[in-house]
Protein backbone atom coordinates (compact mmCIF):
# COMPACT_ATOMS: atom_id res chain seq x y z
CA UNK A 1 0.00 0.00 0.00
CA UNK A 2 2.20 3.17 -1.28
CA UNK A 3 0.45 6.05 -0.19
CA UNK A 4 0.89 8.64 -3.09
CA UNK A 5 -2.04 11.03 -2.42
CA UNK A 6 -3.90 12.36 0.52
CA UNK A 7 -6.93 14.10 0.47
CA UNK A 8 -8.09 16.19 3.57
CA UNK A 9 -11.45 17.73 3.64
CA UNK A 10 -14.09 19.15 6.50
CA UNK A 11 -17.16 18.23 5.36
CA UNK A 12 -20.68 19.73 7.24
CA UNK A 13 -24.16 17.94 7.81
CA UNK A 14 -26.87 18.91 9.44
CA UNK A 15 -28.45 16.46 11.85
CA UNK A 16 -32.33 16.06 11.30
CA UNK A 17 -33.39 17.49 14.58
CA UNK A 18 -30.80 18.98 17.01
CA UNK A 19 -29.30 16.93 19.26
CA UNK A 20 -28.56 17.84 22.92
CA UNK A 21 -25.68 16.06 25.87
CA UNK A 22 -25.23 17.18 29.22
CA UNK A 23 -22.44 19.75 27.71
CA UNK A 24 -24.79 21.30 24.80
CA UNK A 25 -27.33 21.91 21.97
CA UNK A 26 -25.87 20.92 18.42
CA UNK A 27 -27.42 21.47 14.99
CA UNK A 28 -25.18 20.20 12.52
CA UNK A 29 -21.88 18.20 12.70
CA UNK A 30 -18.30 18.70 11.00
CA UNK A 31 -15.87 15.73 10.44
CA UNK A 32 -12.80 15.66 8.73
CA UNK A 33 -12.52 13.00 5.68
CA UNK A 34 -9.48 11.24 4.86
CA UNK A 35 -9.09 9.86 1.69
CA UNK A 36 -5.67 7.65 0.90
CA UNK A 37 -4.85 7.00 -3.00
CA UNK A 38 -2.75 4.21 -3.73
CA UNK A 39 -2.22 2.93 -7.41
CA UNK A 40 -6.34 2.05 -8.63
CA UNK A 41 -7.28 1.80 -4.77
CA UNK A 42 -8.80 4.48 -2.28
CA UNK A 43 -9.11 4.34 1.43
CA UNK A 44 -11.60 6.19 3.61
CA UNK A 45 -11.34 6.90 7.11
CA UNK A 46 -13.34 9.46 9.37
CA UNK A 47 -12.08 11.51 12.07
CA UNK A 48 -14.61 11.83 15.22
CA UNK A 49 -14.22 14.53 16.91
CA UNK A 50 -17.22 17.40 17.60
CA UNK A 51 -16.02 20.81 16.78
CA UNK A 52 -15.72 22.28 20.03
CA UNK A 53 -13.20 20.25 22.71
CA UNK A 54 -16.72 19.12 24.88
CA UNK A 55 -16.46 15.22 24.77
CA UNK A 56 -12.69 15.26 24.56
CA UNK A 57 -10.12 17.95 23.83
CA UNK A 58 -10.12 17.29 20.03
CA UNK A 59 -11.65 19.40 17.64
CA UNK A 60 -11.72 19.09 14.23
CA UNK A 61 -9.05 21.91 13.16
CA UNK A 62 -6.63 20.15 16.06
CA UNK A 63 -7.86 16.67 14.09
CA UNK A 64 -6.40 18.82 10.86
CA UNK A 65 -3.18 20.05 12.12
CA UNK A 66 -2.39 16.84 13.60
CA UNK A 67 -2.91 15.21 10.04
CA UNK A 68 -1.23 17.81 7.54
CA UNK A 69 1.80 18.59 10.03
CA UNK A 70 2.22 15.16 11.68
CA UNK A 71 1.12 12.30 10.03
CA UNK A 72 1.39 13.15 6.41
CA UNK A 73 4.28 14.09 6.25
CA UNK A 74 5.73 10.66 7.80
CA UNK A 75 3.79 8.64 5.21
CA UNK A 76 4.55 10.28 2.12
CA UNK A 77 5.07 7.55 -0.20
CA UNK A 78 5.44 5.10 2.38
CA UNK A 79 4.95 1.62 1.50
CA UNK A 80 2.70 -0.15 4.29
CA UNK A 81 2.41 -4.08 4.31
CA UNK A 82 -0.51 -3.81 7.14
CA UNK A 83 -2.32 -0.94 8.73
CA UNK A 84 -0.31 -1.46 12.19
CA UNK A 85 2.66 -0.60 10.85
CA UNK A 86 1.52 3.27 11.56
CA UNK A 87 2.03 2.62 15.18
CA UNK A 88 5.58 3.32 14.23
CA UNK A 89 4.74 6.89 13.09
CA UNK A 90 1.90 7.32 16.19
CA UNK A 91 4.53 6.55 18.52
CA UNK A 92 6.21 9.88 17.88
CA UNK A 93 2.65 11.77 18.48
CA UNK A 94 1.38 11.98 21.69
CA UNK A 95 -2.81 12.18 22.45
CA UNK A 96 -4.88 12.97 19.29
CA UNK A 97 -6.72 9.61 19.04
CA UNK A 98 -9.81 10.52 16.98
CA UNK A 99 -6.92 12.18 13.79
CA UNK A 100 -5.07 9.29 14.61
CA UNK A 101 -7.80 7.20 13.95
CA UNK A 102 -9.68 8.57 11.16
CA UNK A 103 -6.15 7.78 9.00
CA UNK A 104 -5.81 4.43 10.48
CA UNK A 105 -8.95 3.63 9.37
CA UNK A 106 -8.60 5.08 5.85
CA UNK A 107 -5.70 2.80 6.06
CA UNK A 108 -7.54 0.18 7.34
CA UNK A 109 -10.26 0.33 4.18
CA UNK A 110 -7.47 0.30 1.37
CA UNK A 111 -5.86 -2.67 2.23
CA UNK A 112 -9.10 -4.40 2.94
CA UNK A 113 -10.17 -3.52 -0.21
CA UNK A 114 -6.85 -4.24 -1.99
CA UNK A 115 -7.59 -7.96 -0.64
CA UNK A 116 -10.64 -7.71 -2.05
CA UNK A 117 -12.56 -8.86 1.57
CA UNK A 118 -14.40 -6.37 3.46
CA UNK A 119 -13.19 -4.48 7.05
CA UNK A 120 -15.20 -6.63 9.02
CA UNK A 121 -13.52 -10.15 7.61
CA UNK A 122 -9.83 -8.02 8.34
CA UNK A 123 -10.83 -6.97 11.89
CA UNK A 124 -12.01 -11.06 13.06
CA UNK A 125 -15.89 -10.05 12.83
CA UNK A 126 -18.31 -13.08 13.61
CA UNK A 127 -22.32 -11.72 13.03
CA UNK A 128 -23.82 -11.16 9.74
CA UNK A 129 -25.92 -8.24 11.56
CA UNK A 130 -25.40 -5.91 14.34
CA UNK A 131 -27.65 -5.08 17.13
CA UNK A 132 -28.96 -1.41 16.99
CA UNK A 133 -29.63 1.04 19.53
CA UNK A 134 -30.50 4.81 19.78
CA UNK A 135 -29.08 7.19 21.40
CA UNK A 136 -31.78 10.18 22.27
CA UNK A 137 -30.63 13.76 23.54
CA UNK A 138 -32.11 15.73 26.01
CA UNK A 139 -35.24 17.69 25.05
CA UNK A 140 -38.50 18.92 26.47
CA UNK A 141 -40.43 15.68 28.06
CA UNK A 142 -43.23 15.71 25.61
CA UNK A 143 -40.62 15.85 22.54
CA UNK A 144 -38.93 13.09 24.09
CA UNK A 145 -41.44 10.84 25.25
CA UNK A 146 -42.83 11.36 21.55
CA UNK A 147 -39.10 10.10 20.03
CA UNK A 148 -38.78 7.33 22.34
CA UNK A 149 -42.00 5.90 21.62
CA UNK A 150 -40.97 6.68 17.53
CA UNK A 151 -38.19 4.60 17.80
CA UNK A 152 -38.80 1.95 20.14
CA UNK A 153 -41.82 1.60 17.41
CA UNK A 154 -39.29 1.37 14.60
CA UNK A 155 -37.33 -1.43 16.38
CA UNK A 156 -34.49 -0.35 18.51
CA UNK A 157 -33.04 -2.65 20.78
CA UNK A 158 -32.51 -0.26 23.20
CA UNK A 159 -33.07 2.98 24.04
CA UNK A 160 -30.92 5.80 25.70
CA UNK A 161 -30.74 9.17 26.84
CA UNK A 162 -28.60 11.81 28.03
CA UNK A 163 -29.23 13.10 31.33
CA UNK A 164 -27.53 16.09 33.11
CA UNK A 165 -28.44 17.12 36.68
CA UNK A 166 -31.91 18.47 36.88
CA UNK A 167 -32.89 16.52 33.87
CA UNK A 168 -32.85 12.83 35.22
CA UNK A 169 -34.47 10.44 37.89
CA UNK A 170 -37.82 12.23 37.02
CA UNK A 171 -37.23 11.84 33.16
CA UNK A 172 -36.32 8.35 33.98
CA UNK A 173 -39.71 7.80 36.36
CA UNK A 174 -42.06 9.12 33.89
CA UNK A 175 -40.39 7.01 30.71
CA UNK A 176 -40.90 4.01 32.77
CA UNK A 177 -44.25 4.67 33.66
CA UNK A 178 -45.39 5.33 30.13
CA UNK A 179 -43.37 2.97 28.22
CA UNK A 180 -42.75 0.03 30.91
CA UNK A 181 -39.87 -2.26 31.20
CA UNK A 182 -38.30 -0.97 28.09
CA UNK A 183 -34.55 -1.49 27.53
CA UNK A 184 -33.46 1.47 28.56
CA UNK A 185 -30.00 3.36 29.65
CA UNK A 186 -28.87 6.47 30.63
CA UNK A 187 -25.81 8.52 29.27
CA UNK A 188 -24.38 11.28 31.65
CA UNK A 189 -21.05 12.38 30.13
CA UNK A 190 -19.30 12.92 32.84
CA UNK A 191 -21.90 15.75 34.61
CA UNK A 192 -21.89 14.11 38.15
CA UNK A 193 -19.76 14.28 40.74
CA UNK A 194 -19.75 11.51 44.09
CA UNK A 195 -21.39 14.20 45.62
CA UNK A 196 -24.80 13.13 43.92
CA UNK A 197 -24.69 9.96 45.33
CA UNK A 198 -28.15 10.31 45.97
CA UNK A 199 -29.21 11.02 42.84
CA UNK A 200 -27.05 7.73 41.61
CA UNK A 201 -28.95 5.67 44.12
CA UNK A 202 -32.24 6.86 42.87
CA UNK A 203 -31.47 6.45 39.19
CA UNK A 204 -30.44 2.42 40.48
CA UNK A 205 -34.23 2.10 41.58
CA UNK A 206 -35.42 1.54 37.89
CA UNK A 207 -33.93 -1.31 36.25
CA UNK A 208 -31.71 0.50 33.40
CA UNK A 209 -29.36 -1.47 31.61
CA UNK A 210 -26.69 0.83 32.65
CA UNK A 211 -25.36 4.12 33.53
CA UNK A 212 -22.84 5.12 31.21
CA UNK A 213 -20.21 8.16 32.41
CA UNK A 214 -21.52 9.34 35.09
CA UNK A 215 -18.40 11.04 36.62
CA UNK A 216 -15.42 12.69 35.54
CA UNK A 217 -14.19 12.30 31.78
CA UNK A 218 -11.29 11.35 33.23
CA UNK A 219 -11.93 9.12 36.21
CA UNK A 220 -11.54 5.87 37.31
CA UNK A 221 -11.11 6.18 41.35
CA UNK A 222 -14.53 7.60 42.22
CA UNK A 223 -16.14 5.35 39.35
CA UNK A 224 -14.88 2.34 41.19
CA UNK A 225 -16.34 3.75 44.63
CA UNK A 226 -19.75 4.62 43.03
CA UNK A 227 -19.70 1.21 41.28
CA UNK A 228 -19.56 -0.41 44.73
CA UNK A 229 -22.73 1.25 45.49
CA UNK A 230 -24.67 0.48 42.70
CA UNK A 231 -26.75 -2.09 41.28
CA UNK A 232 -26.94 -0.94 38.18
CA UNK A 233 -23.41 -1.43 36.36
CA UNK A 234 -21.11 1.29 35.08
CA UNK A 235 -20.52 1.87 31.59
CA UNK A 236 -17.40 3.70 30.93
CA UNK A 237 -17.11 5.73 27.93
CA UNK A 238 -14.81 8.92 28.33
CA UNK A 239 -12.75 7.18 31.00
CA UNK A 240 -11.05 4.76 28.51
CA UNK A 241 -9.20 6.44 26.13
CA UNK A 242 -6.69 2.82 26.09
CA UNK A 243 -6.07 -0.23 26.46
CA UNK A 244 -4.35 0.49 29.45
CA UNK A 245 -6.86 2.89 31.19
CA UNK A 246 -9.50 -0.57 30.18
CA UNK A 247 -6.75 -2.65 32.20
CA UNK A 248 -6.81 -0.56 34.91
CA UNK A 249 -10.28 0.31 35.21
CA UNK A 250 -11.00 -3.63 35.03
CA UNK A 251 -8.72 -4.14 38.33
CA UNK A 252 -10.25 -1.25 40.04
CA UNK A 253 -13.79 -2.19 39.35
CA UNK A 254 -14.55 0.97 37.86
CA UNK A 255 -17.07 -0.25 35.18
CA UNK A 256 -18.69 -3.76 34.29
CA UNK A 257 -19.20 -2.20 30.84
CA UNK A 258 -17.40 -1.05 28.04
CA UNK A 259 -18.12 1.05 25.38
CA UNK A 260 -15.98 1.03 22.70
CA UNK A 261 -15.25 4.04 20.40
CA UNK A 262 -12.73 3.38 17.98
CA UNK A 263 -11.69 7.45 17.77
CA UNK A 264 -11.74 7.57 21.18
CA UNK A 265 -9.02 4.84 21.73
CA UNK A 266 -6.63 5.61 19.08
CA UNK A 267 -7.89 3.14 16.27
CA UNK A 268 -9.26 0.03 15.29
CA UNK A 269 -6.18 -1.87 16.23
CA UNK A 270 -6.58 -0.60 19.58
CA UNK A 271 -10.39 -1.19 19.54
CA UNK A 272 -9.85 -4.80 19.04
CA UNK A 273 -7.08 -4.96 22.01
CA UNK A 274 -9.84 -3.84 24.29
CA UNK A 275 -12.19 -6.20 22.95
CA UNK A 276 -9.64 -8.72 23.35
CA UNK A 277 -9.33 -8.05 26.93
CA UNK A 278 -13.05 -7.52 27.65
CA UNK A 279 -13.92 -10.66 25.62
CA UNK A 280 -11.08 -12.63 28.37
CA UNK A 281 -12.39 -10.93 31.11
CA UNK A 282 -15.95 -11.70 30.21
CA UNK A 283 -16.39 -7.44 30.32
CA UNK A 284 -19.55 -6.62 28.12
CA UNK A 285 -18.69 -4.14 25.14
CA UNK A 286 -20.71 -2.47 22.66
CA UNK A 287 -19.84 0.13 20.00
CA UNK A 288 -20.75 3.57 21.11
CA UNK A 289 -21.30 6.13 18.19
CA UNK A 290 -20.23 9.93 17.51
CA UNK A 291 -23.24 10.69 15.14
CA UNK A 292 -20.74 9.96 12.25
CA UNK A 293 -21.33 9.99 8.67
CA UNK A 294 -21.17 6.88 6.46
CA UNK A 295 -17.76 6.37 6.51
CA UNK A 296 -17.57 6.16 10.46
CA UNK A 297 -20.58 4.53 10.51
CA UNK A 298 -19.68 2.00 8.23
CA UNK A 299 -16.52 1.16 10.42
CA UNK A 300 -18.44 1.05 13.73
CA UNK A 301 -20.51 -1.83 11.89
CA UNK A 302 -17.84 -3.75 11.21
CA UNK A 303 -16.15 -3.08 14.73
CA UNK A 304 -19.23 -4.28 16.46
CA UNK A 305 -19.40 -7.78 14.39
CA UNK A 306 -16.37 -9.04 16.50
CA UNK A 307 -17.83 -11.35 18.73
CA UNK A 308 -17.61 -9.48 22.03
CA UNK A 309 -20.06 -7.03 20.97
CA UNK A 310 -22.51 -7.92 22.86
CA UNK A 311 -24.89 -5.61 23.72
CA UNK A 312 -27.20 -2.91 21.36
CA UNK A 313 -24.83 -0.67 19.91
CA UNK A 314 -25.42 3.35 19.25
CA UNK A 315 -24.92 2.83 15.44
CA UNK A 316 -28.50 3.82 14.36
CA UNK A 317 -29.72 4.19 10.71
CA UNK A 318 -29.00 6.75 9.27
CA UNK A 319 -32.21 8.40 8.81
CA UNK A 320 -32.07 8.97 12.55
CA UNK A 321 -28.85 11.52 11.85
CA UNK A 322 -28.97 12.79 8.64
CA UNK A 323 -31.28 13.69 5.49
CA UNK A 324 -28.69 12.83 3.32
CA UNK A 325 -25.14 11.41 3.55
CA UNK A 326 -21.96 10.95 1.93
CA UNK A 327 -22.14 6.87 1.60
CA UNK A 328 -25.16 4.52 0.91
CA UNK A 329 -27.21 5.02 3.31
CA UNK A 330 -27.83 2.15 6.41
CA UNK A 331 -31.23 1.08 6.99
CA UNK A 332 -32.74 -0.98 10.22
CA UNK A 333 -33.94 -4.15 9.83
CA UNK A 334 -37.51 -5.40 10.59
CA UNK A 335 -35.40 -7.17 13.93
CA UNK A 336 -33.56 -4.08 15.26
CA UNK A 337 -30.54 -4.92 13.77
CA UNK A 338 -28.17 -3.64 10.61
CA UNK A 339 -26.91 -5.88 7.96
CA UNK A 340 -22.89 -5.78 7.71
CA UNK A 341 -21.93 -4.95 4.53
CA UNK A 342 -20.43 -7.67 2.98
CA UNK A 343 -18.02 -5.57 0.16
CA UNK A 344 -14.47 -4.93 -0.06
CA UNK A 345 -13.71 -2.48 2.72
CA UNK A 346 -15.80 -0.19 4.66
CA UNK A 347 -18.29 -1.84 2.06
CA UNK A 348 -20.30 1.41 1.55
CA UNK A 349 -19.53 3.87 -1.57
CA UNK A 350 -18.51 6.86 -1.09
CA UNK A 351 -20.52 9.54 -3.27
CA UNK A 352 -18.44 12.30 -4.95
CA UNK A 353 -21.10 14.65 -5.67
CA UNK A 354 -22.63 13.97 -2.22
CA UNK A 355 -18.84 15.15 -0.58
CA UNK A 356 -18.59 17.88 -2.79
CA UNK A 357 -21.95 19.40 -1.94
CA UNK A 358 -21.22 18.96 1.86
CA UNK A 359 -17.55 20.25 1.53
CA UNK A 360 -16.52 23.24 3.44
CA UNK A 361 -12.29 22.98 3.50
CA UNK A 362 -9.98 20.73 1.53
CA UNK A 363 -6.62 20.07 0.79
CA UNK A 364 -5.19 17.74 -1.44
CA UNK A 365 -1.35 16.25 -0.79
CA UNK A 366 1.01 15.10 -3.47
CA UNK A 367 3.96 13.48 -3.33
O1 LIG B 1 -21.40 10.08 24.75
O2 LIG B 1 -21.95 8.51 23.49
C1 LIG B 1 -21.74 9.71 23.65
C2 LIG B 1 -22.63 11.66 20.49
C3 LIG B 1 -21.59 12.57 20.47
C4 LIG B 1 -20.67 12.58 21.47
C5 LIG B 1 -20.76 11.66 22.51
C6 LIG B 1 -21.78 10.71 22.53
C7 LIG B 1 -22.75 10.74 21.53
C8 LIG B 1 -23.90 9.86 21.47
C9 LIG B 1 -24.51 9.56 20.12
O3 LIG B 1 -24.43 9.39 22.45
C10 LIG B 1 -24.25 8.19 19.67
C11 LIG B 1 -24.61 7.97 18.21
O4 LIG B 1 -23.73 8.18 17.33
O5 LIG B 1 -25.74 7.57 17.94
MG1 LIG C 1 -21.29 8.36 25.99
Amino acid sequence: MKIEEVELRIVEIPYVSPFETSFGREQKNQEVIVRLYSGDEEGFGECVALDKPSYSYETVKTEWHILEDFIIPEVKLRDFETPEEIQEIYRGIRGHPMAKAGFEEALYDLYAKQKGVSLSQVLGGTKSAIESGVSIGIDTMDVLLKNIAEKWGEGYRRIKIKIKPGWDVQVVKRIRREMGDIPLMVDANAAYTLDDMNVMKELDQYELMMIEQPLGHDDLYDHAALQKELTTPICLDESVESIKDAEIALKMGSCRIINIKHGRVGGLSASKKIHDLCVKSKIPVWAGGMLEFGVGRATNIALSSLPGFCLPNDISATDRYYHEDITDSFVLNPDGTITVPDGPGIGVQVYDDILEKYTVERKKFSF
